[in-house]
């Protein structure tokens, strides 16, 4: 018979690969059965089988003021009420611009998408129409969605799959990809010596969390600045997951290093299908139609998923306070796990930016792409299946990200601490 979720798998791996529609969900590299939601509510999801879980995935980081709150639902049905899609510009997506402008000081335009990966591709399409070279450099174990030009040693289910690249991406698209490492200025500044005026961009997430989480060490992104202000290329900052999440102005506010693009995805939806690439007037003058660079979409800027969006913006922009408390919940479940650590002798490193956290399970300080692989996926495995059976959501994956919502309680956090404890104490 099997639990429901066991039964809802076995079925849906006849009609969809691997049975998801999208591969970290599968729970392959920690084995197990993915639990299939049912529904959500604040810092908790329910599965098929009524098993209730305190969330620290949030829908891959979304999910910022908790699931389905009242005021981005409301938000959600009043417009879907009058109607859902209609092909052609709306107030709501000149509010939504201007809001994020406003947000966000380095943006003077942005265009609206529906993923972070078209999110990324169109930023990098921006960077090589407005400087007119193909090169781009991007760090192994950063993971930009899955375009064809950025699938080079990228991170997330890639990484976690152990496939450094993907098959059926003809070398062509890659040949402009250069990979340099994480933290380390030198690997950087060799590819602009070896490719001189060649190179139209670096994109990098400004903190990486998709090899887990990697910090910035204090020089890394000032000193990206200056490289690419010396060879006359772009930056370009991947905050897909640290926009509006570390701050209302995300990591470039928080580490205060300016990108001339950014990439946006996630928070800005609310949970609806929602990317955003902007940055500097002069740069995103070249899209289309203003300018030669083309890049469509039908849904672009969907009138239901920009009322969700500018909902949870609008409120993240009057409530500057709930990122502070937001990063003392987060530091009470964070150095709570760090005490454990300490105290059963786990051979594990814990990583975290604000709401942001990783726990690695190596004995190494993880800084880049190689560090992070030294993680005992099998340990993170046990772990996380421990977790899932005791009612809290970890992300599926060694190399995936805790994140924290304005939701979760210090009740939520104590209890997940417990159930830590239980784990290592056993
Ligand atoms: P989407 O196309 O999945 O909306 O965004 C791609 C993307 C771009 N940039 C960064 C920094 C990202 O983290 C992502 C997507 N993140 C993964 C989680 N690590 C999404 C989860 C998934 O692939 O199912």
């Amino acid at each position: 018979m099997g639990t429901r979720s066991e039964q809802l798998f076995e079925e849906a791996k006849r009609y969809i690969p691997g049975g998801v529609n999208s591969p970290v969900r599968a729970f392959q590299s920690i084995g197990g059965t993915p639990r299939f939601i049912r529904s959500a509510d604040g810092a908790r999801m329910t599965d098929e089988d009524g098993q209730t879980y305190i969330d620290y995935v949030c829908s891959w980081g979304p999910m910022i003021l908790g699931h389905n709150h009242p005021a981005v639902r409301e938000a959600v049905v009043e417009a879907a009420a009058r109607g859902l899609s209609y092909g052609a510009a709306t107030e709501i997506e000149v509010r939504m611009a201007k809001l994020i402008c406003e947000m966000v000081p380095s943006i003077e335009m942005v265009r609206m998408v529906n993923s972070g990966t078209e999110a990324v591709m169109s930023a990098i399409r921006a960077a090589r129409g407005f400087t007119g070279r193909d090169k781009i450099v991007k760090f192994n174990g950063c993971y930009h969605g899955h375009s064809d030009g950025l699938l080079v040693k990228a991170g997330s289910g890639v990484m976690t799959a152990g496939v450094p690249d993907s098959s059926g991406v003809p070398a062509g698209c890659t040949q402009d990809t250069l990979t340099a490492d994480y933290n380390n200025l030198d690997s950087v500044a060799e590819l602009f010596r070896r490719y001189p005026e060649q190179i139209a961009a670096v994109i990098v997430e400004p903190v990486a969390a998709n090899m887990g989480v990697v910090v910035p060490e204090k020089d890394f992104l000032p000193g990206l600045r200056k490289l690419c202000d010396e060879a006359g290329s772009l930056l370009i900052f991947d905050e897909v997951i640290t926009g509006f999440r570390l701050q209302a102005d995300g990591a470039q506010g928080y580490f205060g290093v300016r990108p001339d693009l950014t990439t946006f995805g996630k928070i800005i939806g609310a949970g609806m299908p929602v990317g955003a690439y902007g940055g500097r007037r002069e740069v995103m003058s070249v899209v289309s139609p203003l300018g030669s660079v083309y890049q469509a979409g039908t849904l672009s800027g969907n009138p239901v998923a920009m009322a969700a969006g500018y909902t949870q913006l609008s409120l993240l922009r009057d409530h500057p306070e709930w990122y502070a408390e937001l990063h003392r919940k987060a530091s009470l479940l964070f150095d709570g796990l760090k005490r454990l650590l300490d105290t059963y002798q786990v051979p594990a490193v814990l990583n975290t930016v604000g709401s942001l956290g990783s726990v690695f399970f190596t004995r190494e300080t993880v800084r880049d792409y190689a560090s992070a692989k030294t993680s005992d996926t099998q340990a993170f495995g046990r772990y996380a299946n421990w977790m899932f059976d005791h009612g809290i959501y970890v992300a599926p994956s060694q190399f995936e990200a805790m994140f924290v919502s304005m939701a979760h309680t210090e009740e939520d956090i104590q209890q997940t601490l417990d159930v830590v404890e239980e784990y290592l104490k056993r």
